[in-house]
């Protein structure tokens, strides 16, 4: 067995915590299965959606097994991934002597949920807690904060939105946008401004406050770019300036659609600043959608929230359960 396996193992038989309030209401859960549902019915109709015709098979046959390979690399899982679900399967078969297509199925519905945790609980201990949103061009960071920002203070908390996207022309537009529509307070940069000054005004304002959590947006920007790497770096150590131990939390937000690529992005993010989880946004326009197994093993980064939608709550905790039956299917 695999070394992640067994820590994929480990990990799901420790006791489960109930991470959040919305797990104990029952018809606001059925319409999160039904977000679910919707968000990743692209992804279930493409890549997914041919894995589970696959296993209309009735037996399971040298064929599948070729099949599934080249079907969980083009949904995008990458090439060690696939190996390792691959290789978790064949072991399943000798050992519990597995013979039908639909067993297949169910373990690797078992399997795929193994290599994906649940996210850890969130840390609000700091008052402000300080998140910082980092992210390549167009990921989605701008419209993840809006989704954050509303989901935060309906959960009753003081939120602040600090618009430190001085780069991009109407950044900082879109952000007070966003802020007027939902009803939460921002503090804005002009643009060609000092990004690392908005994002430290952002922040002794949140303190001033008594603000709960403040969101700062920052400009997207290549990972290969070592002049706009180094300003986030400044940004970060603006923001500890401001308050020490700040920021509390980096986000990635990576783009769904990207794929692999991805995985290199933010690779130079993490080395930059401490990324502390990620935002996986437009999951719902992604035809493939495996980059969050990549993600969590690869890159060892918890999948802090989900994008599967452009509307403000079209934000939900990751959940992958929830997940993984969005892209195989309802249970068999
Ligand atoms: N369908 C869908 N679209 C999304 C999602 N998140 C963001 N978008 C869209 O993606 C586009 C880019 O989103 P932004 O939030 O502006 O991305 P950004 O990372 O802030 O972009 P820059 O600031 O230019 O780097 C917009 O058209 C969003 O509406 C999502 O979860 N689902
Ligand atoms: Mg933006």
């Amino acid at each position: 067995m695999g070394k992640f396996i067994r820590h994929a193992l480990n990990y799901t038989a420790s006791p489960k915590i109930n991470l959040y309030p919305r797990d104990i209401i029952a018809p606001a859960m059925t319409n999160i299965f039904a977000k679910w549902k919707d968000g990743l019915a692209k992804t279930s109709k493409a890549a997914f959606g041919q894995i589970a015709t696959l296993f209309g098979a009735t037996d399971i046959t040298p064929e599948i097994w070729d099949e599934l390979e080249a079907l969980l690399i083009q949904a995008d899982l990458g090439m060690d991934t696939a190996d390792i679900i691959l290789d978790a399967l064949e072991k399943r078969v000798d050992r519990e002597g597995l013979t039908k297509a639909q067993q297949l199925r169910t373990a690797l519905r078992e399997e795929l949920r193994l290599l994906l945790s649940s996210p850890p609980p969130l840390q609000f201990e700091a008052q402000p807690t300080v998140i910082l949103i980092v992210g390549v061009n167009g990921s989605g960071k701008t419209t993840s904060i809006a989704k954050l920002g509303h989901r935060f203070s309906s959960e009753g908390k003081q939120v602040l939105l600090g618009a430190a996207d001085t780069y991009r022309a109407a950044a900082v537009d879109q952000l007070e946008i966003w802020a007027n529509r939902l009803n939460l307070p921002i503090i804005s940069g002009q643009m060609g401004g000092d990004a690392g000054a908005v994002a430290y005004d952002t922040v002794k304002a949140a303190i001033s406050r008594n603000s709960d959590i403040v969101l700062i947006d920052t400009a997207g920007r290549l990972h290969t770019r070592f002049n706009l790497m180094e300003e986030l770096k400044k940004v970060h150590r603006v923001v500890g300036k401001a308050m020490p131990g700040a920021p509390h939390a980096v986000w990635l937000v990576m783009d769904a659609t990207t794929g692999q690529n991805a995985i290199q992005q933010a690779r130079a993010f993490k080395e930059a600043v401490k990324v502390s989880g990620v935002v996986l946004a437009k999951l719902d326009s992604s035809a493939r959608g495996g980059m969050a197994f990549a993600i969590q093993r690869e890159l060892g980064l918890p999948i802090l929230f989900a994008g599967l939608g452009e509307k403000p709550e079209d934000m939900q905790p990751f959940d992958p359960q929830a997940f993984v039956n969005g892209i195989l299917g309802e249970e068999d």
